[in-house]
């Protein structure tokens, strides 16, 4: 298959509550979104999950547009290839990192080719389920009481899975009132980072509060301070920001840095990898879930996709469409019922993209063929 056009758009979305880590506030989610069209007409979608500010990662909207305008499109347009796989496995190789401009890319062209298979993109990816566990990501809150509110609010619509975002002075305290209004919800923290080993006594601490995991507690770059780390605590530790690769992920596992991963497509550069990573895995028993990067509709429904595959076996941050936008720019929106999501069953990522509400949100596009 040939992807004969491209167009990316910078899309700006308001959130419907500011959410806020130990690295920021995110008012609204600002973002590219990619769409691929094929020689025969067809439309692939996906979207970039990097964010304007490199807080989270190093990538940030600006540099993913330059990557993308001035080295993956180029190599990619009017190119013949079989297989999405190829496209980060032998296309874009020679490209260092810049895992989430090159994920988005290869997302449009995994939902193009399961388009032209006439085939849903759970199944080509080797999805199981037709349905998926969905749990919610609270933010950092002004009270410990408005968090309560929230948990109770979220449990009410069925989540399944309570992750609470903690940073040094907002953590064992936060944990212990939750814990004590809620004893036996599934609960886990993500600290995005914000520790160092110098902590380790009060990461040790939250070992009373039965966590399911504690989400990349350390620097975003590490997997040798982790592993001193979960060797001292018996809550497993869950890498998030340090996981690139299948490379990494076997590395984090050899020197028991994690327990526990938490795959997002775009921190790992694509469709393709994240599966790499699931299969091995799945052959290890290490328990797997998807994360979120407050994604609309186009990248919520490819980590719906993603989520599947059998080894996701704890429920991901792919909350309904509801809990982040007005509107969302995909029909149907995604709908969370007792908890779980129904997987679509049409081609591709198996909704459809609403192109008034992305006009209504584009800020700027430009459309690339090849010259
Ligand atoms: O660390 O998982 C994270 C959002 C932005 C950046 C990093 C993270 C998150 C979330 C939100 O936790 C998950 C979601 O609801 O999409
Ligand atoms: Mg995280």
């Amino acid at each position: 298959m040939k992807i004969a056009q491209v167009t990316l758009r910078h899309m700006k979305m308001d959130l419907l509550y500011p959410f806020t880590t130990s690295f920021g506030t995110e008012y609204d989610r600002d973002f590219i979104l990619v769409e691929a069209k094929s020689e025969d007409g067809l439309t692939g979608w996906a979207e970039s999950v990097a964010m304007p500010t490199p807080y989270y990662n190093e990538e940030t909207v600006k540099t993913n547009w330059h990557i993308l305008e001035d080295f993956l499109l180029p190599l990619l347009l009017n190119k013949d290839f079989n297989h999405p796989d190829e496209l980060t496995e032998n296309l874009f190789s020679h490209i260092r990192s810049n895992y989430m401009a090159k994920a988005c890319l290869e997302m449009a062209a995994w939902d193009l080719y399961a388009k032209q298979q006439n085939a849903p993109l759970a199944r080509l990816l080797g999805g199981t389920k037709d349905k998926i566990d969905v749990g919610v990501s609270i933010g950092i809150k002004d009270s410990i009481d408005e968090t309560l509110e929230v948990i109770e609010k979220r449990r009410s619509e069925g989540y399944k899975r309570f992750k609470l975002k903690i940073k040094p002075g907002w953590d064992v305290e936060l944990i212990d009132k939750v814990r004590k209004v809620f004893p036996d919800i599934p609960l886990m923290a993500d600290a995005n980072s914000a520790y160092t080993l110098a902590d380790i006594e009060l990461l040790a601490a939250l070992d009373d509060y039965n966590l399911m995991m504690i989400e990349q507690p350390l620097a975003h770059n590490d997997i040798i301070d982790h592993a001193d780390l979960q060797a001292r605590l018996k809550t497993p530790v869950c890498l998030d920001e340090s996981i690139h690769s299948l490379e990494d992920a076997r590395k984090a596992l050899k020197l028991e840095s994690c327990k526990i991963i938490n795959i997002k497509v775009g921190r790992v550069g694509g469709l393709t990898q994240a599966k790499r990573i699931h299969d091995f895995c799945l052959e290890r028993n290490v328990p797997l879930w998807c994360g979120g990067m407050l994604e609309s509709g186009i990248g919520r429904a490819h980590n719906i996709a993603l989520t599947t595959l059998p080894g996701f076996r704890l429920p991901g941050d792919t909350a309904g469409s509801s809990l982040y936008f007005a509107e969302d720019i995909i029909h149907p929106e995604v709908t969370v019922a007792d908890g779980m999501i129904t997987v679509p069953t049409s081609p591709g990522i198996g909704y459809e993209a609403d192109l008034e509400k992305i006009a209504k949100y584009t800020l700027f596009s430009k459309t690339y063929r090849k010259c």
